[in-house]
């Protein structure tokens, strides 16, 4: 391995904290002394676990189904519930799970709640928030994002667990970062307590769940390295911690191939009888369209008789997820969800006619590379961790080591080709959808650009870019076109305070400060940013783009909201061209 690659691990190693292994002990006593609840489904259902149930089905040969739900307030997202049981029962198409996308202020301590910027989702404050959910229908609820992970992890982890929950993530939102929020040390001390609580647990079927995308895998553009990376993550759940692991995956896959072969890896990689690996496969939806949002149900469901026709020949237990069509808009309503879900349910109800037709050999050749690329990928990083002298058998050590790593090297450090070929570029086995898009539009928007003679548009401007959340695939093809059209872009990451991104351009003696927002908290960042810059007595040039809409007062669904960002001052729009040659009469002013 690099030696550079070994350099920048050690300079991950966290300079002191406490003993993971005694933390881990710490967090089993204190799951002791906790009573798991029942939930409703549970109870109504007679099985003794989520596990034991999807197992069931599993041997059945009936799939399983998940909804992605997160509405405006807890009221709507009970009522919901209530709704998606009573379509259920009406139409005998069976919701399995719902996993409730609540607002990411859930994640930090209520202390410091009142800071961040409102996004879409509503919020949960406590224990009788979570029982609401689960006692709403008797269909399973699985709290996943924002909990495990994140720096109110442990107590929400708690009220989960206390809830009847038995499926608690997301063990990959270990990279997120929280603006205003910065004591990582005791944020993953106490998500080690929490894996101890699950741990103690692990004979009522809780278990702990990643969606892979969420983390490091957003950002690889080989799909063999999910293999790898999740083995890693399985490391320091199951060998470390004793917890038992599932996965999800899949949001940001849109092609069929590589999206089943993954699964498969997966399940041969880290299935076990006891144990399946598999939780859900997510829809994919960057091939959506914006307008004439109809037609991607073509695309969707595809991708949802693939998936159902591969779990129907292997039974691994591959849950299916359907997102709606609106998806790339915006947070979807309960009807759209109904929509997608009947149109898939229905598709499952011809899938046997296609059974007979399939062959799978191709699939499984992809499933046997991707498994030995994954085995490769994760001992790399076991020893490239043992190298840097990174006690590899404590878990807080290796959750401290993982969350401080930059996404962008993390794959090129493990991956075979070039930690052990030596390549200067990673050379994919099977290229990841996104990351290729995503350079094809910039290259795109360049050519446009070029073409309408804005080649030098932008010669001698300096800009201060950033993204307000962890969405990196815009920020990185904004910069990618005004860079090339001749500005000078200082990239100020993700997860960028409104205030650190002013600081940034006062540092760099910068007045241009451009804004990608996708949460939803697009109105609060810009309210902040101008107040922040009327404080500091400044004037910016401040430009948004991303995805420009917000939940306002009194509404449950989405607006945009660009319009108000422009009568506050700001140049918020998504068109590349409009964007340069409004930077450019800055420059003549
Ligand atoms: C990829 C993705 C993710 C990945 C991000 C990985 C990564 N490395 O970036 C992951 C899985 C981690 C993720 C997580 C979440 N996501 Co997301 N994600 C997406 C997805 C599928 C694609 C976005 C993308 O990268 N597109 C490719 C790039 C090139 O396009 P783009 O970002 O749209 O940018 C274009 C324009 O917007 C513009 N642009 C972008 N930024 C800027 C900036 C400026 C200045 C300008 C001028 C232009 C501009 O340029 C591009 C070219 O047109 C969209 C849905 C979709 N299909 O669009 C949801 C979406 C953006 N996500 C969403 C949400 C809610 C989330 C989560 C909060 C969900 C959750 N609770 O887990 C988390 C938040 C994570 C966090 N901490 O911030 C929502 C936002 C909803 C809303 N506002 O109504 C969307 C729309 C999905 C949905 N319908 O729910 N997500």
């Amino acid at each position: 391995m690099n030696s550079t690659v070994i350099e920048y691990i050690e300079g991950l190693k966290p300079a002191g904290h406490l003993d993971g292994r005694e933390l881990l002990k710490e967090g089993m006593e204190m799951g002791r002394s906790i009573q798991s609840g029942k939930s409703r489904f549970i109870r109504e259902s007679g099985y003794k676990s989520l596990l034991e149930y999807k197992k069931e089905i599993r041997k059945e040969g009936r799939i399983y189904w998940n909804i992605l739900m997160g509405l405006a307030t807890l009221e709507e997202q009970v009522e919901a519930t209530k709704k998606l049981y009573e379509f259920s029962q009406r139409t005998g198409l069976i919701v399995d799970s719902i996993q409730p996308i609540a607002s990411g202020v859930i994640a930090l301590p209520k202390e410091y709640r009142e800071k961040a910027p409102s996004t879409t989702s509503f919020i949960m404050d406590g224990y009788e928030d979570y029982k609401a959910q689960v006692e709403a229908a008797p269909i399973e609820v699985t709290f996943n994002d924002y909990h495990l992970a994140s720096p109110s992890g442990l107590e929400t982890t708690i009220n989960a667990i206390k809830a009847g929950a038995t499926l608690i993530g997301e063990f990959s939102q270990i990279i997120w970062n929280y603006p205003g929020y910065d004591d990582n040390l005791t944020r993953f001390s106490n998500m080690i307590r929490s894996l101890g609580i699950i741990a103690s647990k692990h004979d009522e079927d809780v278990m702990v769940k990643t969606y892979l995308d969420d983390g490091y895998a957003g950002y690889f553009i080989d799909c063999s390295s999910y293999i790898g990376y999740a083995m890693l993550e399985h490391y320091i759940c199951t060998t470390l911690c004793g917890a038992r692991y599932m996965i999800a995956y899949g949001g940001l896959l849109s092609e069929g191939h590589t999206r089943t072969a993954i699964a498969m890896a997966l399940h041969k990689a880290l299935s076990t009888d006891e144990q399946p690996a598999l939780h859900y496969i997510n829809s994919s939806t960057n091939l959506q369209w914006e307008h004439d949002t109809h037609g991607n149900y073509g695309i969707s469901v595809q991708e949802l008789l693939m998936t159902i026709l591969a779990e129907r020949k292997y039974k691994m237990g591959l849950g299916v997820n359907p997102v709606s069509i609106t998806e790339k808009i915006a947070v979807p309503t309960l009807q759209e969800l109904v929509n997608i879900f009947a149109a898939g349910k229905r598709v499952e109800e011809k899938a046997p006619e296609w059974d007979e037709l399939m062959d799978f050999s191709k699939l499984e050749a992809m499933r046997d590379v991707m498994v030995e690329q994954g085995k490769l990928f994760f001992s790399n990083a076991l020893n490239g961790f043992l190298a840097a002298g990174i006690d590899i058998n404590d878990p807080l050590e290796m959750i401290l080591v993982l969350s401080r790593f930059n996404p962008l090297k993390f794959e090129q450090a493990f991956h075979s080709t070039t930690c052990n070929e030596g390549m200067a570029e990673i050379k994919p086995f099977y290229p990841t959808v996104l990351g290729r898009q995503t350079v094809q539009i910039r290259e795109d928007e360049i050519a446009k650009l070029y073409k309408n003679g804005l080649k030098d548009a932008l010669e001698g401007k300096k800009i201060v870019l950033a993204s307000g959340d962890a969405h990196t695939y815009g920020l990185l093809l904004v910069e990618g076109v005004l860079s090339a059209v001749g500005a000078k872009v200082v990239n100020g990451g993700v997860d960028m305070d409104a205030v650190d991104a002013l600081d940034l351009a006062d540092e760099e003696g910068v007045n241009i400060v451009g804004i990608s927002c996708h949460n939803g908290q697009a109105l609060d960042y810009g309210r902040q940013l101008i107040d922040i810059a009327k404080n500091k007595g400044k004037e910016y040039f401040v430009f948004m783009g991303g995805v420009l809409n917000a939940i306002l007062p009194g509404k449950s669904e989405p607006v945009d909201i660009s319009d108000r960002l422009q009568t506050m001052g700001i140049f918020a729009q998504n068109d590349l061209e409009q964007l340069v040659r409004r930077l450019e009469l800055l420059a003549s002013l």
